[in-house]
């Protein structure tokens, strides 16, 4: 089989610290691959607070804001860059919901996430939600695949 590429597109994925911390890294990127996409680039990191309100720049002023950007300083995260004809919108499929309580069985959220009851949903991952945003993201966690 052979890909046409110049449609290709990458979506930047986080597999955020509640997913690092209970080992879900390895199943979040097992259901990547067996969907077919293939990991361009990843990274484990702690993330700094720049690089949080630049990726949440959407999100500033709402009540959730701050204890999201704490959340996600709070470990590691992995940082994946991944690739594959319509991943973007495949991935968010794949992910499920926001709400992890809401999120449907057999996706990520729905089948590894819940409610803690904390200020923030704890949902394990970020996927990009269009071509524009997975740019502008690529270029905060993987300067050198921007
Ligand atoms: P997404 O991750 O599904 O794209 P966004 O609306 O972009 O969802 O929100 C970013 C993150 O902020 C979510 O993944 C979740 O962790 C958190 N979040 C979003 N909406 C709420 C909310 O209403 N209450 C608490 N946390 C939220
Ligand atoms: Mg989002």
């Amino acid at each position: 089989m052979t890909e046409t590429t110049d449609t290709i597109e990458r979506s930047l994925v986080l597999v955020k610290p509640d997913g690092y911390a209970r080992g879900l890294t390895g199943e979040v990127l097992r259901r990547v691959e067996a969907k077919g996409y293939r990991l361009v680039a990843l990274r484990v990191l702690v993330p700094t607070r720049d690089q949080l309100v630049a990726h949440y720049a959407e999100h500033q002023g709402k009540p959730f804001y701050e204890p999201l950007l704490e959340f996600m300083s709070s470990g590691p995260v992995v940082a994946v860059l991944i690739e594959g004809h319509r991943c973007i919108e495949g991935f968010r499929a794949l992910a499920g919901a926001t709400d992890p309580t809401a999120a449907l069985p057999g996706t990520i959220r729905g089948d590894l996430g819940r409610d803690w009851g904390v200020r923030v949903q704890q949902n394990i991952v970020h996927g990009s939600d269009s071509p524009e945003s997975a740019a502008r993201e690529t270029t905060i966690w993987f300067p050198e695949h921007g």
